[in-house]
């Protein structure tokens, strides 16, 4: 009998990028073990790690003896590999276009915006809030209508660009940035959280910072 391996995770659980990859394991129901990372003693910067992703950056998946590193790169590999459907990364090419159009929003403006701003408040990263605070506000101002009418981001059904937006601007309060004035975003927040197998990121302190 050949027993397949759980897919690894390797991640860290107060990482948004890494929170990516863990939602969109449970979404899809596959069984997974996760080896946290040890991010503040370096272990991403070790040669057995760098060996799996030479940028030294959670997630990295390991399944079937092959290594994905990139939080977008593995919700498009898993979406591919385990979703025979094409539901959660649709396969034409308008489809596929449209959820690609997010991905590189969730690696620009959300890592720029929210992403940064937490980086300032919960690790104490020297980056200037400031601006990471601007970004998000821009951000969400832009984005808000946009969800005026729409039940996730690119169609009537969650594909992979929602799981790879949702955890950072859910949890954008921790960095300082509201979230109360973008109510079409909340409601689609809502909407993800109320997937079958959504599971949240721990919040943290600095959480209490903003509404
Ligand atoms: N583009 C990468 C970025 C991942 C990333 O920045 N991960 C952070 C944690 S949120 C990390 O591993 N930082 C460790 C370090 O930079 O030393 C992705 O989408 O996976």
């Amino acid at each position: 009998m050949n027993l397949k391996k759980p897919i690894l995770l390797h991640g860290f659980d107060r990482s948004g990028h890494s929170h990516r990859a863990e939602l969109m394991l449970r979404l899809l129901g596959l069984p997974f073990d996760f080896h946290q990372v040890d991010l503040a003693g370096g272990e991403q910067r070790a040669a057995a790690f760098l060996k799996l992703n030479p940028f030294g950056t959670v997630p990295v998946i390991e399944d079937d003896g092959v290594a994905i590193a990139d939080s977008c790169a593995i919700l498009v590999y898993l979406a591919t590999k385990y979703d025979a459907e094409g539901r959660w990364l649709p396969r034409d090419p308008v489809g596929a276009a449209r959820v690609q159009r997010w991905l590189s929003v969730a690696q620009g403006p959300v890592f720029n915006g929210p992403c940064r701003a937490r980086l300032v408040t919960v690790f104490g990263a020297d980056l200037d809030h400031a601006l990471a605070k601007a970004t998000a506000e821009k951000l969400f101002a832009t984005l808000d209508p946009l969800l005026a009418d729409k039940t996730f981001l690119v169609d009537e059904r969650p594909t992979i660009a929602d799981i790879a937006l949702y955890t950072y601007i859910a949890h954008a309060p921790e960095g300082g940035v509201a979230l109360n004035p973008h109510s079409h975003i909340v409601a689609w927040l809502g909407r993800v959280e109320a997937l079958p197998g959504f599971s949240p990121m721990p919040a943290t302190k600095a959480g209490l910072l903003a509404a």
